[in-house]
């Protein structure tokens, strides 16, 4: 124990706070790690270009090219970043054998087979996501769509995921999440917008009509603004996104980066949690647009983290990152995001809450204002050095020589 950590203690100790019972509850926070993250959202199954109106930019050197790769670069990451995580794979990342190709509607659990001994061997969770972009048949609208082979083609996509995430469930003895996001947009103004939503809606009820035990896969819905080509109408919206979870009692997902600018995540938290028992996240970091930007630091990063912990409702929030640059190392990305949530995750447990609510409703907001204020300078990051230095993980800048000796020895041979 250092000199700054007893020194830390004892400060927060003064607000009410247990910087040891925090250090505990930390480590046991629940990240779902993205796994597209290493490889520019690419997958294995098909050799064409990113599509559905998300981008990657940048060509740093070094991408994940294969599943051995790829689980390599995991590992890294995994050792730079202390604390839980699950696994977060896409459809698009099964493997085949050799010379082996099944489309995404035959997708079957074996495909995955190497994925589960990966997170076992780990004492990782699973979460999933079919794909429904960058492929020859989502060049248009997928589950939304009005030809009724390419609809039928998704939906039959979208079962065989909801079966694989229960065999995620069943192999690694944890919940899987599994998200549905479709990329089915117009980039001028529709001339009907009520056909493609109500496809969608019939297309999300056959998906979950193949019925699944709901206490080891969690559906999730995720919502969107607008994507690039797809600027005038997006069809799963927010609005249709809360109504169809709400009805069907599945899992709402929200994606910081799927909001116009002012629309903070932050401030939706607490409400959807009073409407759905539980609820599920996206952090990421949208600039000027959907840009998935690393997660930093910032405010409302740390309001999110705020939000969830002062809800007291933090098992009832899947967290989960989705963010993708490649124009910086891509290992130092992925740890900068994932501590950076873990660091806002710290300085929220550090928050006296229920001091603060207190002050809240006694109407004494000159105080709180004050509190919130001083709190800032707080030496959280003596916490975090401590944190780091228990799970035996490097803090500070000293991480970063792992990442170079890394790129030297591993990513700069990937040519
Ligand atoms: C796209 C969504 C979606 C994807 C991933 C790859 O706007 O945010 O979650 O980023 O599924
Ligand atoms: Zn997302």
């Amino acid at each position: 124990m250092t000199k700054a950590y007893e020194f830390a203690k004892e400060k927060y100790a003064g607000i009410g706070i247990d910087t040891e019972k925090v250090l505990k509850e930390l480590a046991d926070v629940n990240v779902s790690m993205h796994c597209w993250q290493g490889d520019d959202v690419k997958g294995f199954d098909t050799e064409g270009e990113l599509t559905g109106g998300i981008q990657t930019t940048g060509n740093y050197p070094g991408r994940a090219r294969t599943p051995d790769e790829l689980m390599a670069d995991i590992d890294k990451v995994l050792s730079l970043d202390g604390g839980k995580h699950k696994l977060n794979l896409h459809a698009c990342y099964a493997i085949f054998e050799k010379g082996e190709f099944v489309d995404r509607d035959a997708l079957e659990p074996k495909h995955f087979a190497k994925w589960v001994e990966f997170a076992k061997a780990r004492g990782m969770g699973i979460d999933f996501n079919p794909t429904f972009f960058s492929h020859p048949k989502a060049d248009g609208l997928t589950l939304s769509s009005a030809d009724e082979e390419i609809r039928a083609f998704w939906v039959r996509h979208g079962q065989a995921c909801v079966r694989i995430a229960e065999y995620f469930a069943d192999e690694t003895g944890m919940p899987c999440v599994m998200n549905i996001w479709i990329p089915d947009g117009f980039k001028d103004i529709p001339a009907d917008r009520m056909g493609p939503r109500a496809r969608f809606i019939k297309s999300l009820d056959e998906i979950l009509g193949i019925g699944y035990d709901k206490s080891k896969v969690y559906v999730t819905l995720e919502s969107k603004v607008f994507g690039i080509g797809l600027e005038s109408c997006t069809v799963g919206s927010a609005e249709f996104g809360m109504g169809y979870v709400l009805s069907r009692g599945i899992v709402p997902l929200m994606d910081n980066g799927h909001y116009h600018p002012t629309e903070m995540v932050s401030d939706k938290i607490s409400s959807m949690l009073l409407f759905a028992p539980k609820i599920a996240l996206h952090v990421t970091r949208p600039v000027r647009w959907d840009s998935d930007h690393v997660v930093r630091l910032d405010d409302e990063t740390k309001e999110i983290a705020k939000e969830i912990v002062a809800s007291g409702r933090i098992d009832d929030v899947a967290i989960a990152l989705d963010y993708f640059d490649a124009s910086i190392n891509r290992i130092a990305a992925w740890t900068i995001g994932l501590r950076n949530f873990r660091k806002a995750m710290l300085i929220a447990m550090l928050t006296p809450h229920a001091d603060f609510k207190k002050l809240q409703d006694e109407g004494k907001y000159t105080e709180l204002f004050l509190r919130q204020e001083e709190l800032k300078s707080y030496p959280w990051g003596d916490v975090w050095d401590e944190y780091c230095s228990r799970l035996g993980v490097k803090s500070g800048n000293d991480w970063y020589a792992d990442v170079v000796e890394y790129e030297e020895t591993v990513l700069s041979k990937r040519i």
